[in-house]
C-alpha cells in the first residue's frame, strides 16, 4: 500500500499520507491512471488540510467562459486560476467518497466558507451530475444538477441556456445561487447582476468575489 501511494497519489490526501509535514502548494496527482499526472494545489492548512483544489478564481487572469471540452478536460494552472476538469473529478469519485469545502473572500478582506459532508459527480453520459449533501454553512443549491456550458445545455431552465445567459459554466438549475465560473468583476459595479463570480447567500447577486475556490478531500 505504501509503495502504491508513493508511486501514484490520486489526491492531496495521498500526498499528505506520504509525508504529513508537507506544506500547502503545488503537487502532482494521478486521478485517472498512474501514467497521467495532473498538477494541483493542495491546501494543507484549512480545517485539517488535505484539500485538493479543483476550481479557483483569484485575480481575473483567466477566461472561464469556455466550451464543454475545456470543462471536461480542465484548464488553467495549479498555482493560479484553474478548473481541474470534470473527468478527473468523476474518476476520483469512483475511487473514494469526498467532502467539499468552498472558500471565499471579498474585496474588503472578509472571508466565508461553505462545507458539505458529501460530494460526488456522475459519469459524462449522465451529464456529470452533481450530488452534494450535508452542507454545514452556505448552500449552493445545485444538488442533483447536470453540468452546463454555453455549447451544452443540461440545465433545468426550459427557455434558456444558463451558461449563455449568465456567462459561466456550472451545475445550473434554473439558473443559480452561485456562479463561480462567471465573469471576474472586481466586486460590485451595478452593471449587470447575476453574471459575476457570485455566492448569493453571502454577498447577493451583484457582488463578484475576489477569491473563490472549491476543494475536496476524502471522508475518513
Ligand atoms: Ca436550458
Amino acid at each position: 500500500m505504501g509503495v502504491f501511494l508513493l508511486l501514484a497519489p490520486v489526491d492531496c490526501s495521498d500526498i499528505y499520507d506520504q509525508d504529513n509535514s508537507r506544506a500547502s502548494g503545488v503537487y502532482t496527482v494521478y486521478p485517472i491512471e498512474d501514467t497521467y499526472g495532473v498538477q494541483v494545489h493542495c491546501d494543507m492548512d484549512s480545517l485539517g488540510g488535505q484539500w485538493m483544489v479543483f476550481q479557483r478564481r483569484m485575480d481575473g487572469s483567466l477566461n472561464f467562459y469556455r466550451p464543454w471540452d475545456y470543462y471536461r478536460t480542465g484548464f488553467g494552472s495549479a498555482d493560479g486560476e484553474i478548473w481541474l476538469g470534470l473527468e478527473n473529478l468523476f474518476q476520483l469519485c469512483l475511487r473514494k467518497k469526498y467532502e467539499l469545502l468552498v472558500d471565499m473572500e471579498d474585496f474588503e478582506g472578509n472571508k466565508a466558507y461553505a462545507r458539505y459532508s458529501s460530494f460526488s459527480i456522475g459519469p459524462e453520459d449522465e451529464g456529470y451530475k452533481l450530488e452534494v449533501t450535508g452542507f454545514t454553512d452556505g448552500g449552493a443549491g445545485s444538488d442533483g444538477r447536470k453540468f452546463t456550458t454555453f455549447d451544452k445545455d443540461q440545465d433545468n431552465d426550459q427557455q434558456r441556456n444558463c451558461a449563455k445567459t449568465y456567462l459561466g459554466a456550472f451545475w445550473y438549475n434554473e439558473c443559480h445561487y452561485t456562479n463561480p465560473n462567471g465573469i471576474y468583476r472586481w466586486g460590485s459595479d451595478d452593471a449587470i447582476n447575476y453574471i459575476g463570480v457570485e455566492w448569493y447567500r453571502w454577498k447577493g447577486w451583484n457582488y463578484s468575489l475576489k477569491r473563490i475556490s472549491f476543494k475536496i478531500r476524502p471522508v475518513k
